[in-house]
């Protein structure tokens, strides 16, 4: 596991977006940039993000936050829901295009202030398959290129298509999976970028160019412009790419990549996250830049944001847009208005086994970090949990009497430890160590401890899991681990909840 280097004035530290953050796509408006990521099962979907020196990013909302927006119903896959978005910046609009592999397809919004309120979907019911692109060529017309890289025209105030489909390139002679294209007019030439290997450790990026938005294109001879399959490299599945020029000419790409802990090939637990990497050009192809976790800083300031509380008190009326569920998430089932100062959440009647669970928590962002809850289960049963999906996670799980520790790997789930406790509300603990034992390829990424804390802050270990449990490599799938608060009976009720990064 490659640890982040924090930054000094000329270096900043990859990813720029840690955590589950895949599939990133990034415009510019003026001096402001902004990502959108991929969400899949949860709710709500579509994380943005704002920028304004391309380094230092802060959610500002989630743009799918309503059920009439991100309708997953509860045989939704995880990993289904909501796959690739584009994010555009078009006409004085923010453009939004994703498809909803669980529901509705390929939907289409947009917006004046990417923070939202975003609208309610445009559906493209002509557009199939996904990772769907946006692109407007000088005439106004609106292309939307899709993976496996098919074209068609259409109307993006109505969805309504516009003209037969066509196929604009296949991708690099045998390598796999052609998709998440984007279209760009830079220079003279319209370039098409994809990723293309599929997206674990064979992915990279490839490009063509041609002379009008629906080709013919011609392949760098240099591609894959950005790969690291074969590598050795600590950032890896590097791929699924985006390109911004910046004000002052520059330009940058963001993409996807992994972080393997644990020795090779490793495992990864943070799911794919967000990196940035300089790109120039040369001869009429860009030329991408070495990714590493510590990069050369821009040319401009760089505007770090205040630090993130370690402490969320819900003292709000509102969930903070950090805060995801599964599927979705009633306002009933999850709110500050039962207990003010509380996060009361409602069971809705499953575990953590099953896709109705009552569960809301946060990516987790950091390969060691400490997570800590005081929770009141006069009323119910519930606790803290490290979730990746109904058949990968660990939980502490507390009622009036008595608190225990669940482990669920795939189709094994079992109580590992169980002890009495007092009435009255308890201090849960999640601890996250990653280990650095590169050489030990016995040795799991990182280590997960779980207790609870005595009235005088004494921790007290019930049990300590092996992480690579808890992996994509063991799991599959698409997201990362998500750790937070959840009921399995009743109503329980979290005053409090600490993420503190320790690495
Ligand atoms: C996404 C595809 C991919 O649609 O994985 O890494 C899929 N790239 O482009 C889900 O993230």
């Amino acid at each position: 596991m490659v640890l982040p280097v924090p930054e000094t004035d000329s270096t900043f530290s990859n990813p720029v977006i840690p955590g589950f953050h895949p599939d990133p796509s990034i415009c510019r408006a003026g001096e402001d940039y902004y990502i959108a990521c991929s969400s899949f099962e949860y709710f709500p979907g579509v994380p943005v993000f704002h920028s304004r020196d391309l380094v230092h990013w802060t959610q500002i909302g989630n743009a799918l936050d309503r059920p009439s927006q991100l309708r997953l119903p509860q045989d939704a896959a995880s990993s289904g829901g909501i796959y690739a978005p584009t994010l555009r910046y078009h006409d004085g609009r923010f453009w939004l295009i994703v498809t909803n592999v669980s529901g509705d397809g390929n939907l289409l919004f947009t917006a004046t202030d990417p923070a939202g309120p975003w609208s309610d979907p445009i559906r493209l019911p002509g557009v199939h398959g996904i990772d769907p692109d946006l692109a407007w060529d000088e005439d106004g017309n609106c292309w939307c290129t899709t993976a496996g890289v098919g074209q068609v025209r259409i109307d993006p105030h109505t969805g309504e298509t516009l003209g037969p489909p066509r196929r604009l390139w296949s991708g690099t002679p045998g390598a796999k999976a052609p998709e998440a294209p984007h279209l760009y007019r830079i220079g003279d030439y319209w370039y098409l970028l994809i990723a293309e290997g599929g997206t674990e450790r064979c992915h990279g990026v490839s490009i063509a160019r041609g002379r009008t938005p629906t080709g013919p294109f011609e392949p760098c001879p240099a591609n894959p412009i950005l790969t690291h399959r074969g590598t050795d490299h600590p950032i890896q599945n590097t791929g699924h790419a985006d390109l911004v020029q910046a004000p002052d000419g520059s330009w940058w790409m963001v993409l996807l990549g992994v972080r393997p802990g644990g020795g090779t090939p490793g495992w990864h637990v943070l799911g794919r996250e967000t990196f940035l990497v300089p790109v120039d050009w040369v001869d009429g192809w860009p030329v991408v830049g070495a990714l590493s976790s510590v990069m050369p800083a821009p040319s401009w300031p760089l505007q770090p944001p205040a630090a993130e509380p370690v402490r969320d008190d819900f003292d709000v009326s509102e969930p903070a847009p950090r805060w995801i569920s599964p599927r979705h998430r009633p306002a009933e089932d999850c709110t500050t208005k039962e207990r003010p100062g509380w996060l009361t959440l409602n069971a809705r009647g499953g575990s953590l086994d099953d896709a109705d669970v009552t569960f809301v928590g946060r990516r987790q962002q950091h390969s060691s970090c400490r997570v800590r809850a005081l929770a009141d289960v006069a009323e119910g049963r519930g606790g803290l949990a490290v979730r990746l999906d109904e058949q990968h996670h660990y939980e502490i799980e507390v009622s009036s009497g008595e608190v225990r520790v669940r482990a669920r790997i795939g189709p094994l789930g079992t109580v590992v430890a169980a002890r009495p406790t007092p009435p009255g509300p308890v201090v849960l603990r999640i601890e996250v160590t990653a280990v650095h034992t590169v050489d030990d390829a016995r040795t799991g990424p990182d280590q997960v401890s779980i207790g609870i804390e005595e009235p005088d802050g004494t921790f007290v270990e019930l049990t300590s899991l092996d992480g690579r449990y808890l992996s994509t490599e063991v799991a599959g799938g698409f997201t990362g681990r998500v750790i937070g608060m959840f009921a399995s009976a009743g109503s329980v009720h979290f005053d409090w909840f600490d993420y503190e990064p320790l690495v």
